[in-house]
């Protein structure tokens, strides 16, 4: 029953391995022989609970309860939320305002009369279990305890994760077993593993879940009924306890399909009145409820534009019903033609999300957020920025990536996401002149909105590792790293990951850590030179099939013949995508000498002969990306098993067995895209290596 617990790979980042050292075990003991905990509530008693479950297993002791009168002598641990006790107001008086509403948090250690202390202060309660999952971290890394002054804020208000789940148990695009959400069409009555999850999402401070998948079916239309949300009540109280609002996505034509009305239209009176109802039952199950997640007028999902209404009427009607409850509607904007003529020129795909949204920015109400993913098109390995960062100024925005690998190797081959999440982030959009990035403008910050933040879609299943391969955990880790602080880097997250997840050895460490790095670069190498995308199977998008999209109706195109190959989508000569950005990106972006070679093939059409920035020609490029993609690949498998010795057999075969298979495929992807090209240019590999 209990085998994932056997698996090394269940508890994640949070293995709380006993602490081996005997001279660092005593030295953090000392630090941790008492608690006191003041306040009894919600997460401050999963914060005690944690603190006391991590201790326990890294240092074999639990702390015993402090009261004033106890001796001192002893290091104390004291918990606690604003206003609970002098220390905890101390440790938190850093801040002058602004942070008391949001989930910061303090960790303050020093001696007083009464002997060592360490305060974990959380201006919430939420706060608090953050402080506490921070200090568990402090000790998995080794960190010395003497002298501590920490101090954090998050950087985004909303950190959410996206479940792609069905209730039949399926997940689209999951690569790591079924829903542990789900089954036979009901919400699952064991909720271990969900409260298992729920932890780890919190331990890197995610504070929201939508828990079904946009795509919003028969069966998942029916959990705003009143039967339905007996069952999401359940699930709401497991994330409540670690600080987690659940969200629930909805289908736009419920008032239909479940209201018995003939209409969905979101400016007829009946419609509004119907959802006003269902939010007034649905808060009064859960009080704290999040909010609608909504997929509209998109890939077949029904919308506002049946009825002639646009997006903000869609999404302010839903937001006046759960408004007066505290509850947001977080609208996608992945909204373009799948039924296009791959014979018209004419129609971007690129454009689609801002030119619908764009007419839109400033009539959305204040708590409505438009959710866009990073790119214009969607998630593949490389695309340049969507360009409504920097676009929108009048509405609240929240930035969507994809943890689960659809196009970046299923979590078949490795791929360490957080390097193209910085790029995202830290890009300048000149929204408001020179340090518009990216992070700014979701966040919020940069036009000042009273909303915004970060989702992602979820990578996990029932697998006992939750992430099929063992590595892609990084990627979950990351995305909640990088949700509280866009700043971090993309190393330092990465060896924080191997540490608490393998091992403080060196040489673990390093090898680990290249090897995350490095992944990236490799997966798109072997798989989308130079910006272009789209080259795989469709449907499942896993493998290599470069036509496999060209002649379909998904606006997803490389436009390759004999002479050359990419997409113009220039100002001048092309569809004008380039232009959807401020200056001077758009600029560097319409000009094919300042177009960066890595978004070459997104934003213009060359020859093969084209010579890059780098001096070799397109041909040679893509012959020689996808030569060496193949060897680096082979190379990740060499480098993983120096390492046998030092990971548990376990973890270490089942990431093994993958890197054979993605060295294997890597070579698929080699042959079948060179191939395709050395046919359709007959220019030769100037290297003369085996081109079959
Ligand atoms: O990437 C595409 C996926 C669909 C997904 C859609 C979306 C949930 O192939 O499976 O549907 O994006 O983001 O809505």
């Amino acid at each position: 029953v209990n085998e994932p617990i056997r698996d090394k790979g269940y508890a994640g980042w949070l293995r709380y391995e006993s602490i081996e050292d005997e001279k660092v075990k005593q030295i953090y003991s000392n630090w941790c022989s008492m608690l006191s905990v003041t306040g009894q509530s919600g997460c401050l008693q999963t914060a005690k609970q944690e603190l006391i479950t991590g201790l326990q297993a890294m240092l074999g002791v639990q702390p015993s309860d402090w009261h004033d009168s106890t001796s001192n002598h002893l290091g104390r641990i004291v918990l606690g939320v604003a206003g609970s006790s002098p220390l905890i107001d101390q440790a938190l008086a850093w801040s002058n305002h602004g942070a008391s509403d949001s989930d910061g948090y303090a960790i303050l250690s020093g001696t007083d009369e009464q002997g060592r202390y360490l305060a974990l202060a959380g201006f919430t309660e939420r706060g608090a279990l953050y402080a506490v999952f921070h200090f568990l971290k402090l000790l998995q890394t080794r960190k010395e305890l003497e002298g501590l002054a920490i101090q954090e804020i998050p950087r985004n208000g909303l950190r959410m994760i996206n479940q792609w789940d069905n209730m039949d148990g399926s997940i689209e695009r999951g690569y790591a077993g079924k829903s542990i959400f789900y089954e036979n069409n009901r919400i699952v009555e064991d909720v271990t593993r969900v409260r298992d999850y729920a932890r780890l999402l919190a331990s890197v401070g995610m504070n929201a879940i939508s828990i079904n998948n946009v795509n919003v079916h028969q069966w998942e239309t029916k959990l705003i009924t009143n039967q339905g949300l007996t069952d999401v009540k359940r699930m709401a109280e497991v994330f409540r306890g670690y600080g987690i609002r659940l969200y629930l996505s909805i289908n736009f034509a419920s008032p239909i399909e479940i209201g018995g009305l003939t209409t969905a239209d979101p400016l007829d009176l009946d419609v509004a009145k119907w959802w006003r109802a269902r939010a007034e039952e649905i808060y009064s199950q859960i009080p704290d409820f999040g909010g609608f997640l909504v997929k509209a007028d998109s890939e077949f999902r029904p919308g506002p534009f049946t009825y002639g209404r646009n997006h903000a009427d869609g999404a302010n009607m839903l937001a006046e019903a759960i408004g007066p409850y505290g509850g947001t509607v977080i609208w996608r904007c992945f909204v373009y033609n799948c039924l296009q003529d791959w014979r018209d020129r004419s129609t971007d795909r690129a454009k689609a999300a801002y030119d619908h949204f764009m007419p839109l920015d400033g009539e959305f109400k204040d708590n409505v957020i438009l959710q866009i993913k990073n790119g214009p098109m969607d998630f593949q390995v490389r695309e340049p920025v969507s360009p409504l960062f920097g676009g929108l100024t009048r509405t609240n925005q929240v930035l969507e990536l994809q943890i689960t690998q659809e196009y970046t190797g299923q979590q078949r081959h490795l791929c360490y996401l957080v390097p193209q999440w910085k790029e995202v982030l830290d890009y300048d959009t000149y929204a408001l002149g020179e340090g518009s990035s990216v992070a700014s403008t979701a966040s919020g910050s940069l036009f000042k909105r009273p909303l915004g933040g970060m989702a992602a879609v979820s990578n996990i299943g029932n697998d006992s590792n939750w992430t099929g391969h063992d590595l892609a955990q990084a990627n979950l880790f990351g995305f909640g790293r990088l949700a509280w602080n866009p700043s971090l880097s993309a190393e330092d997250i990465a060896k924080e990951w191997i540490q608490m997840t393998f091992s403080c050895d060196s040489e673990v460490e390093a090898t680990l850590l290249r090897m995350l790095m490095d992944s990236r670069d490799i997966y798109e190498s072997y798989t989308a030179p130079l910006g272009v995308g789209w080259m795989v199977n469709p449907n499942h998008h896993y493998g290599p099939n470069v036509d496999g999209y060209e002649y379909a109706k998904w606006g997803t195109y490389h436009f390759a013949d004999c002479k050359g190959i990419g997409v113009d989508r220039t100002l001048s000569s092309g569809t004008g995508y380039s232009a959807q950005y401020h200056s001077p990106q758009s600029n560097v972006y319409e000009s094919l000498d300042s177009c960066p070679d890595e978004l070459l093939l997104f934003f213009h059409h060359v020859p093969y002969t084209h010579r890059l920035k780098s001096g070799k020609t397109v041909i040679q490029h893509i012959y020689d990306a996808h030569f060496e993609g193949a060897e680096q690949a082979e190379a990740l498998l060499n480098k993983w098993d120096l390492l046998a010795a030092k990971i548990d057999t376990l973890r270490h075969e089942r990431v093994r067995y993958r890197l054979v298979d993605q060295a294997e495929h890597a070579k698929e992807w080699r042959d079948a895209i060179n191939t395709y090209f050395y046919r359709k240019s007959g220019i030769k590999d100037e290297h003369h290596r085996m081109i079959y």
